[in-house]
């Protein structure tokens, strides 16, 4: 799982980045400028809780990458290193500047968050009409050359996405057949991507993150497909970063704040990517897995590694409070919770799983 945090300059991206990975950039890892790549770890409470019981030597969670980009400019729109680098990415986190302070100005000198959020799409969607327009030459030119189906539709397919783009939407929101979509996946288009939108708020309006997304301009995106919204007070969740764990609930609480921003974001990433989670749970090592909602047991298997998927036998499953009430694997058995299944059973959202294998 890998986020792109992009905006437009001084908005609060790198502030974003240091609140999720606790890194400070300088110790991040450089690629390029004004870029810093960071791994987070996703909290996940029943994955402790069932730690707890295993006891393992090792604990380890499911993690997300981000990216902090340099910021959206004419400029750096037209680069190519730069776009590569963002079609790389799995979905966009937005930051869109919401606080006051004299001493950054805004790029555009008000502050407008429709406006910003509108800027950036379009600025998203040109992008995406660049790739199609050269891709439609050179459809043009195989055609001529040879007689093929397979261009004939892709071409109008790309002509269908052209028009959507034209109007001004981003292809997330475009319906389609899932071949279709999976085609246009391909092509890596920005506006495609998952977008996340973390409005960038004032101290004052820490307390206050309901309100703020109940505004205009951030309820009109609820309703919209692969889109969210998350608000974070960027000056105090990054002072939060830094500050040990015993500290952060009475600190938060000051605020009016009840969870850290961090989390209410990484949950908004897996649920914008459809992801569930599934834990395996040995005496070395108990770990938390990410994968696509709607995936089997053999695709788990896969995602833990492509051994364990070649010489899958069967999944032993147990929901992760049933686990928790049996006191660990030993209690599984008798309690007869533990449920056996094939290779097509669709894994759900919370379960630990035991793959048997050979080999
Ligand atoms: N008051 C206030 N200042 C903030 C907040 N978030 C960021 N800033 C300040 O705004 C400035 C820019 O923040 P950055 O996080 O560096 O913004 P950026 O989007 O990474 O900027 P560029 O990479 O230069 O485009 C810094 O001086 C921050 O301290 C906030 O929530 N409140
Ligand atoms: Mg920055």
């Amino acid at each position: 799982m890998k986020w792109g945090i992009i905006g437009l300059p001084q908005v609060g991206k790198t502030t974003l980045f240091q609140i999720l990975t606790r890194m400070r950039p300088q110790e991040s890892h450089r690629y390029g400028e004004a870029q810093h790549i960071g791994v987070v770890s996703i909290p996940d409470e029943r994955l402790d809780r069932l730690a707890q019981v295993v006891a393992p030597s090792k604990v380890t969670h499911a993690t997300a990458e981000f990216v902090d980009v340099a910021a959206l400019r004419q400029e750096t729109m037209k680069e190519s290193a730069f776009l590569q680098n963002l079609r790389a990415m799995d979905g966009l986190v937005h930051v869109v500047r919401l606080f006051h302070n004299e001493a950054v100005p805004h790029v555009h000198e008000t502050l407008d968050p429709r406006r910003d959020l509108m800027n950036v799409e379009a600025d998203l969607i040109l992008a995406d009409l660049g790739v199609i327009e050269n891709r439609l030459e050179r459809l043009e030119k195989d055609r001529k050359k040879i007689k093929s189906a397979e261009l004939e539709n892709e071409q109008g397919l790309l002509e269908r996405a052209r028009q959507w783009l034209e109007s001004g939407k981003p292809l997330r929101e475009a319906s389609g057949t899932e071949p279709e979509k999976k085609q246009l996946r391909g092509f890596s288009f920005l506006s495609e991507k998952p977008m996340l939108v973390v409005p960038n708020v004032d101290e004052e309006q820490a307390g206050k993150m309901e309100e703020i997304l109940a505004a205009a301009e951030f309820a009109a995106l609820r309703n919209r497909p692969r889109t969210r919204a998350e608000a974070i007070a960027g000056t105090i969740e990054a002072e939060l970063a830094t500050l040990p764990d015993s500290e952060v609930t009475e600190f938060l609480a000051s605020y009016g704040l009840t969870e850290l921003g961090s989390h209410r974001i990484l949950r908004a990433t897996i649920e914008l990517l459809d992801l569930i989670t599934f834990f395996t749970l040995g005496d070395k090592e108990c770990r938390a897995w990410l994968i696509p909602r709607g995936s089997t047991a053999l695709q788990a298997a896969g995602a833990i590694h492509t051994d364990i998927e070649k010489h899958f036998i069967r999944a032993e499953t147990v929901a992760w409070e049933q686990f928790l009430q049996a006191g660990g694997w030993a209690g599984t058995r008798p309690k007869g919770v533990l449920k056996l299944e094939g290779k097509e059973y669709v894994v759900q959202d919370g379960e630990v799983l035991n793959i048997r294998h050979s080999g």
